[in-house]
């Protein structure tokens, strides 16, 4: 005889998981799968317990796009394998797992977004609540609470549009916890742009991207965060990279002036920024306004941005400048990516800079 499967849903439950991601801690995932047989119907009921903002990592053998947790979970009923699910409710990502949570509670992670679930019940203590999301406020607060993965998380605070704001955290480099506010890589965003495109940030946080100057402002200025340290990295197109260390990063609101503190002597990349105490004092940048092709702080008489196709902190003009317009031929003299201590009139492959809070 020909098998015919036949699945029955609990509508209300399904009504329920699609009006409200928030509600999964308390909800149940409610599937009753019957196999038609013939004249029989053996009923299997899978009951499946939700953890907020989790997910198990590494467990997956099987990644699919559907439209809901209920697709997710039938698809994990329907397989002997299927231990437990992850549904990120952001990309309708479903990962079937073959490991719960509780066989493997080292793979059982924070993951903002994510919800996992399994047949066991206690799963539903596990969540992590938007209340306790909503105390992130950096990167390096992500960290602190499990977040180890880098990526594109969401912070909060009053000064960000909406109350909130995507970002990239590097949570690998020098231990982690890094809010990345600029990013090259390829060339395949513009960055020869107007001060209100700076103001509010332009392009893609898992490419090329600027942050925007006014949430740098936000980021920086409230003391009660303590202070930020600054780290630039590079790359060249070799392969070999240096970085950059500086203590006291703050963005100051109007202009933008760039204030830094202390050059890390161990960085490996020399100062680019803070050039005060150099024959080349006019190109230090401590101090000095934002600049871009339509609004000229710089000290030079000419438009800084202008002349090199960017936008930075210029004084008159620069011994930095990772705006500058990419550039894949190395040898660029001053135009292209430019950190001139690591390579002088050299045009960088990569380069990204961030921003971590040492606490009050
Ligand atoms: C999950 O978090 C633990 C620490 O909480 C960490 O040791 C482990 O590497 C993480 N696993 C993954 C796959 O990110
Ligand atoms: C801010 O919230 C409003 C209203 O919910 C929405 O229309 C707008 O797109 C949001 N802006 C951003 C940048 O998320
Ligand atoms: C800045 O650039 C954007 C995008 O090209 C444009 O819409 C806007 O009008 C420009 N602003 C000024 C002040 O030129
Ligand atoms: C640089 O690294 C990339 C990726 O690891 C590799 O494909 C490339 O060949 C390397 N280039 C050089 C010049 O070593
Ligand atoms: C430089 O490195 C040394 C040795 O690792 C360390 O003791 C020192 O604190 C570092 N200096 C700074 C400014 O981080
Ligand atoms: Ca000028």
């Amino acid at each position: 005889p020909k098998e015919k499967k036949v699945l029955c849903q609990l509508s209300s439950v399904k009504a329920k998981l699609d009006a409200g991601f928030k509600m999964f801690a308390l909800m149940m995932l409610f599937e009753i799968v019957c196999f038609v047989s013939g004249h029989q119907c053996n009923s299997r009921q899978h009951i499946m317990f939700g953890a907020e903002n989790r997910a198990m990592k590494e467990r997956a053998y099987a990644t699919k796009t559907v439209q809901s947790p209920v697709i997710c979970g039938r698809e994990c009923s329907m397989d002997e394998r299927c231990k437990s699910f992850n549904f990120n409710n952001c990309k309708n990502i479903c990962e079937l797992n073959l490991a719960t949570r509780r066989e493997h509670p080292e793979d059982f992670n924070a993951t903002q977004g994510s919800v996992y679930f399994d047949a066991d019940e206690d799963t539903l203590l596990y969540s992590l609540t938007d209340s306790s999301l909503n105390r992130y406020t950096s990167c390096k607060m992500l960290l602190d609470s499990g977040y180890r993965s880098s990526g594109i998380y969401t912070i909060y605070a009053k000064g960000f549009c909406n109350y909130s704001l995507r970002v990239y955290c590097d949570m690998e480099t020098d231990g982690g916890g890094w809010i990345v506010f600029q990013r090259r890589q390829d060339g395949s965003v513009d960055f020869y742009r107007n001060w209100t495109e700076y103001q509010f940030g332009f392009g893609d946080l898992s490419g090329e991207f600027w942050l925007g100057n006014d949430n740098l402002v936000t980021l920086t200025s409230d003391d009660s965060r303590g202070t930020w340290e600054l780290r630039v990295d590079l790359e060249d197109w070799e392969n070999n990279t240096a970085w950059a260390k500086y203590s006291d990063f703050q963005i100051s609101p109007g202009e933008y002036n760039l204030n830094i503190g202390q050059y890390d002597a161990n960085s490996t990349a020399g100062d680019s920024l803070a050039l005060g105490h150099h024959t080349y004092s006019f190109l230090d940048l401590r101090g000095r306004a934002f600049t871009t092709k339509d609004r000229d702080n710089d000290a030079a008489d000419l438009n800084c941005a202008q002349t090199y196709t960017g936008a930075w902190w210029f004084n008159g003009c620069f011994y930095s400048h990772l705006n500058g317009q990419y550039n894949p031929d190395e040898n660029a003299g001053f135009l292209g990516l430019q950190w001139r201590s690591w390579k002088l009139d050299y045009s960088l492959e990569a380069c990204s800079i961030k921003m971590r809070e040492i606490g009050p």
